[in-house]
């Protein structure tokens, strides 16, 4: 049997609204790979649009934790961060990815702090800054169309996009360090909804879309990422890796849409956790 893989997911742990630490939890796992928490903060719930929730920063418990996973000499196929609770946490998760990081090690950093064009709640502009040096350090980062346009410096537009645009985006985002980049939210044509990625090693796009559904809801973004990140270490390359997420988290919305749920609450990615390893390539060790 092929060596399990194990991952460490820095991100916080919002209680309730299916985001952050307990959707990434339950798809890694799925997906068959060990995963450690290095939760950034606790949440009662997410910050968009459930008013009154409670944050504790964690910040002061990182370093040391990590540490501690140094001194137990494990060896890490992935290392990915997300949602930080502070600015201090950007360069002390800079600091834990050179703790922990072997040669073979995937990086990815999902940077969020913003969508729809807006900051989130919790976000100020040195965060978000900061966000562009984190992804200097990352071998993937994931970012939504607000996110990239703001890494970019370029201003925000909504509605559809055509492929060199996105395109260009998705080289000048490998230039600020990442060998892929892979862009959120992504529309050519109307009614169809994705994600566009490119792949600096290997010069080639690809780009993956789905049926659109009226609506927004919370924690796809790190749904679509928990995916793609398992796909890469279960040996997909980077276009098979943009499909599988793109599906898996498109199939959670329609299910969703269909049931019509509060959509504060998230989505229904539950359904499709057990047909999440038939989406994944099998039977072969992950090289990316
Ligand atoms: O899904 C991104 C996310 C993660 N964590 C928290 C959030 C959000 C998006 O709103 O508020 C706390």
């Amino acid at each position: 049997m092929e060596r399990q893989k194990r991952a460490a997911a820095i991100h916080d742990i919002s209680g309730l609204g299916r985001c952050s630490l307990t959707v990434i939890l339950p798809i890694l796992s799925a997906a068959g790979i060990e995963t450690g928490v290095l939760p950034t903060a606790f949440l009662s719930t997410h910050t968009g649009g459930l008013p009154g929730y409670t944050c504790r920063d964690l910040t002061s418990e990182l370093l040391p934790a990590a540490r501690h996973w140094k001194s137990l000499g494990l060896h890490f196929d992935a290392l990915y961060s997300g949602f930080l609770g502070s600015f201090e946490q950007i360069s002390i998760v800079s600091e834990i990815f050179r703790m922990l990081k072997s040669d073979d090690t995937l990086v990815l950093v999902d940077p969020v702090f913003a969508d729809h064009g807006k900051l989130y709640a919790t976000c100020t502009p040195q965060m978000a800054d900061g966000m562009r040096d984190l992804c200097q350090n990352a071998d993937i980062i994931v970012p939504n169309l607000t996110e990239a346009s703001y890494l970019l410096g370029r201003e925000y537009r909504e509605g559809q996009y055509n492929r060199r645009e996105v395109e260009e985006m998705l080289r000048s985002l490998t230039r600020l360090g990442p060998k892929s980049a892979v862009i959120t939210g992504v529309s050519f044509e109307p009614g169809r909804l994705g994600a566009a990625g490119y792949d600096s090693a290997s010069g080639e796009f690809c780009c993956s879309l789905f049926p659109r559904v009226d609506g927004s809801y919370p924690g796809t973004g790190d749904i679509f990422a928990s995916v793609l990140l398992a796909a890469r270490l279960n040996g997909d390359p980077l276009p098979k890796a943009v499909d599988a997420a793109v599906q898996f988290t498109g199939d959670a919305i329609q299910r969703t849409w269909l049931a019509k749920t509060d959509p504060r609450f998230g989505v229904n990615f539950e359904y499709g956790l057990a047909s999440l390893p038939s989406l994944l390539k099998s039977g072969e060790n992950g090289s990316y």
